[in-house]
């Protein structure tokens, strides 16, 4: 067991969902270890002092912790869904959605903490992208064209929190081909694989075995 990359990952954060959806398309097994990101285990810091998860540690000590080099890991090994050869990593749809959309994304989310502006105006600010992607699904299925693409994976999970921030709204938005991208990704078999629950990960325990055996080998 203790052979395998060991993923620090927490279930929620964007990040962390779109490592574990390259990871599971790729067909990688790794140890996860589920953190709790207001009380991160010591392993975790003295893996990677930034201390943001994901973090991948693979078996010679070296350590992978950012999102997109744990998508770029995994699927330069094997990708068998295509999703590097339909779009690679370095994108501007993924620098502008972990630049200024995560900003406004952040600010709609937690407006409160922000009452310098409602979360109706931040939530515009954020639309300027949404518009974009709309605009871009309109004539293509997927960002980069006729199948789905790792640019399309980095990008979900943060479509699906400015969706959720209020989801009626979403419902009744002007972004019906974004609707539909979204729809499917939530829909697809490997989303419910990477939100499978598992207890917190304490020091000393083995972790659990990534995904788990039963999902290896994902068609969609
Ligand atoms: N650039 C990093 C960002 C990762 C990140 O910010 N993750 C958040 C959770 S969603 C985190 O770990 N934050 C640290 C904290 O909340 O203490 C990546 O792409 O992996």
């Amino acid at each position: 067991m203790t052979d395998l990359p060991v993923l620090y990952s927490f279930r929620r954060c964007p990040y962390a969902m779109r490592a574990r959806m390259a990871l599971v398309a790729s067909g990688a097994e790794v140890i996860l270890r589920e953190v709790q990101l207001k009380d991160k285990p010591p392993e975790l810091l003295a893996a990677s002092p930034k201390a943001t998860v994901p973090v991948l540690v693979l078996p010679d000590g070296d350590v992978i912790e950012e999102s997109l080099a744990v998508m770029q890991w995994a699927l330069e090994r094997h990708d068998p869904l295509g999703w590097l050869a339909q779009g690679t990593l370095d994108s501007d749809w993924i620098r502008e959605c972990d630049g200024d959309f995560k900003h406004w994304l952040d600010h709609y989310k937690y407006a409160e903490r922000y009452p310098e502006r409602t979360a109706e105006a931040y939530r515009k600010c954020a639309e300027g992208f949404i518009q974009k992607l709309e605009d871009r699904l309109c004539v293509a299925a997927w960002l980069g064209g006729e199948a789905a693409s790792a640019v399309d994976v980095a990008l979900f999970p943060f479509i699906r929190q400015f969706a959720g921030v209020d989801a009626s709204w979403w419902q009744r938005s002007p972004y019906p081909h974004l609707q539909m991208w979204l729809k499917s990704w939530l829909n697809s078999t490997l989303f419910s694989i990477i939100m499978v629950k598992y207890s917190r990960w304490e020091s000393g325990q083995a972790g659990v075995r990534f995904p788990p055996a039963s999902s290896h080998r994902v068609t969609a």
